[in-house]
């Protein structure tokens, strides 16, 4: 069993409960964050107080933030591995057609929150020769109507994490850029504003990746020996390929 600790945004669905789940499964102290106490709680239930501390606050809010920091127990102050998991799409309109404060809660989300933890943990990370694992997505890369702001919020994560890599050069910190396609978690039941059905008939016959899926490949990065970095993963289910591009023509 390891003494090491990971911490995980949006620890309270999808891929960031399954990443939790399986780093406290193998013995990691898990410091898990999200909105929903409740669902956090969860983990703390299965796995005991020792393995999992929780702190139940939105993202955006800096001063949260710092406060959750700040309020760590010493035995899980020192944070070996940080996945950047929390992060949202809203909405499948046309740029258009879209709505400011949806776009401005994925940018303050995907982006903004995103920086300000990484900020505020890399001097330990230094420290600790530790890890980043930054949760991207194939909408980073592969354009497609109503990806939007999502889109470029994502295309940032993937860059950004490409450029730690040259500011950390030499300090011994990996980050990779984990970057999914289509998988099935609460994504698009937030996506549409809770459209069950929706949700449903876009998974359905699928396959879609699952988040054991990212939480194995996930544990998978952060226990590569010392000296090797994935700079980035690209991964879709097999029943998902890029789609070519539209031509609009003169009527
Ligand atoms: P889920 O909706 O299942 O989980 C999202 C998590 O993010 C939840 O734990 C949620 O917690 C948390 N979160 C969202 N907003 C905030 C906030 N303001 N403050 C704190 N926590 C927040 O979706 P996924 O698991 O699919 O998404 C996880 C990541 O994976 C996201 O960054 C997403 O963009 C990315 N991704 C998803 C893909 C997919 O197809 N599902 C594919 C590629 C990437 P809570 O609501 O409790 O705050
Ligand atoms: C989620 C994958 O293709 O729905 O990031 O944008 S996609």
């Amino acid at each position: 069993m390891t003494s090491k600790t990971v911490l995980v945004s949006g620890a309270s669905a999808g891929f960031g409960a399954a990443i939790a789940t399986r780093f406290a499964e193998n013995g990691w102290r898990v410091i898990a964050f999200a909105r929903r106490a409740e669902r956090l709680a969860q983990l703390v239930e299965r796995f005991g107080k020792n393995r999992v501390h929780t702190a139940a606050f939105d993202i955006r809010d800096e001063a949260a933030m710092r406060a959750a920091l700040d309020a760590l127990p010493e035995s899980f102050r020192n944070i070996d591995v940080l996945v950047n998991n929390a992060g949202l799409a809203l909405g499948t309109a046309k740029a258009q057609d879209c709505d400011l404060a949806q776009w401005k809660q994925m940018i303050d989300t995907n982006v903004t929150a995103l920086v300000t933890l990484t900020r505020l943990l890399l001097p330990g990370l230094i420290e600790r020769r530790g890890a980043i694992v930054n949760i991207g997505s194939i909408s980073g890369t592969y354009p497609y109507t109503g990806g939007n702001v999502y889109g470029g919020t994502k295309a940032f994560v993937t860059q950004f994490s490409l450029g730690l890599r040259c500011d950390l050069h030499g300090s011994g910190v990996r980050v990779t850029s984990v970057e999914p396609g289509m998988a099935e978690t609460e994504f698009t039941l937030v996506r549409t504003g809770g459209d069950r059905e929706a949700s449903e008939k876009l998974y359905k016959g699928a396959h879609p990746i699952t988040g054991q899926d990212i939480a194995d490949t996930v544990w998978w990065i952060a226990n590569l020996p010392p000296h090797l970095n994935v700079n980035r993963i690209e991964m879709m289910p097999v029943s998902q390929s890029p789609a070519g591009l539209q031509v609009a023509r003169d009527q």
